[in-house]
């Protein structure tokens, strides 16, 4: 009896060292110190042990007992207090301000597409888009400018290296908004009235008023008796609509392959209020829209007879219009990604 007294204390010594729970604790309790445990057995049977042996065996069984509730009183105040230590680690101070939500919001250039599209709408213009990756054809070729047209200087392009399958269809980022004109006309047929906004890339150097990406709308209205008084009047409209009627526009012939008249239309400088600066080249104008009636050819290669149906058609760049609006001084600021631009707006 006295060597399973002995293990009882060894194995429960053991046992106790690997225990975490309160549960794995009150299991190991009643396994040694139960009223059916070993150690318990040997205290009750401790009469029919021959009475030389008695004592011995008794003091012993006494001091294992005491030993291991004193071990597992110890033992369960070291489980308490770590329960308690990881809840105060852990624990939640609801009294403690919340953390905002950074929150996010619409570029100033989507919003600006956003507001000019509205004004389109309002007029019944119909918003469509095209791809930026586009093929030589659409960005050219279909708008009167085949290879080699000196046209085609005027946009510096950046080109696709790219085997089309079959061959020879050269492909690009698209330099303007027109080639979705063309798009547009070979699904629809008159009257058509859409605008198409998105991005689009030229192959130049930036300053305060040029980027190689930026983004333009573009519109077209085919009908029957289409004048380049609705183009006036449409464009004045919206010029009105868009910077109020204190803003001055400024019709000037320009040239475009595509449209034939063609016409440039400018706002006065927001900056200088016209006098000449930095930001309108010392011009007091801004440039803001390009413009014409569609070129016969254009029409006729949609397959649109031009003895029939007339149209007009205007590209503008979106990122001049909050540029006059709010006097921002540099264009290049709106892509370069830097929130303190960006939340002002
Ligand atoms: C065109 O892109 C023609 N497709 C516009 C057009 C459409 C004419 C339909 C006739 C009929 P242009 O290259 O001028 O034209 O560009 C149109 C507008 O885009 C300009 O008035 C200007 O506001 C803007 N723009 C041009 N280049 C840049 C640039 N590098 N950075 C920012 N905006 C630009």
């Amino acid at each position: 009896m006295t060597d399973q007294v002995e293990e009882v204390s060894v194995q429960a010594n053991a046992e106790l060292q690997k225990i975490s729970s309160i549960e794995e604790l009150e299991s190991w309790r009643v396994r040694y110190l139960g009223r059916k445990s070993k150690l318990i057995s040997v205290l009750r049977s401790l009469g029919d042990v021959p009475i030389d042996e008695r004592r011995e065996l008794g003091a012993r069984a006494n001091q294992v007992k005491a030993s291991l509730e004193e071990l597992y009183q110890a033992h369960k105040g070291k489980i308490e207090l770590s329960k308690h230590e990881s809840l105060e680690r852990d624990r939640i101070d609801v009294t403690l301000p919340g953390q905002p939500y950074q929150l996010g919001r619409l570029h100033l250039t989507t919003r600006t597409i956003r507001e000019i599209c509205d004004i389109f709408a309002g007029m019944g213009f119909k918003v469509v888009e095209g791809p930026e990756v586009e093929w030589e054809y659409y960005n050219f070729e279909a708008l009167n400018m085949p290879a080699e047209h000196p046209a085609r200087d005027g946009f510096a392009t950046l080109w696709v290296d790219y085997e089309a399958p079959g061959g020879g269809r050269p492909m690009l980022m698209r330099t303007h908004t027109s080639p979705v004109q063309i798009r547009t006309m070979e699904k629809e047929k008159p009257p058509i009235r859409v605008v198409a906004p998105g991005r689009v890339y030229r192959y130049e150097a930036t300053d305060a008023t040029h980027e190689w990406m930026f983004s333009q709308v573009e519109g077209l209205a085919v009908d029957r008796n289409i004048t380049m008084a609705d183009l006036k009047g449409t464009l004045f409209e919206f010029a009105r609509r868009l910077f109020g009627q204190d803003r001055k526009c400024r019709f000037r012939c320009d040239y475009f392959p595509f449209v034939e008249p063609g016409v440039e239309i400018a706002i006065d400088c927001f900056m200088c209020g016209g006098k000449g600066c930095r930001l309108c080249g010392n011009s007091g104008w801004i440039e803001i829209l390009g413009a014409g009636m569609v070129h016969p050819e254009v029409l006729r290669g949609c397959g649109i007879d031009p003895d029939e149906y007339s149209g007009f058609a205007f590209g503008m760049g979106v990122e001049r219009i909050p540029i006059l609006r709010y006097g921002i001084d540099d264009i290049r600021l709106f892509y370069g990604n830097d929130l303190r631009f960006l939340k002002q707006f």
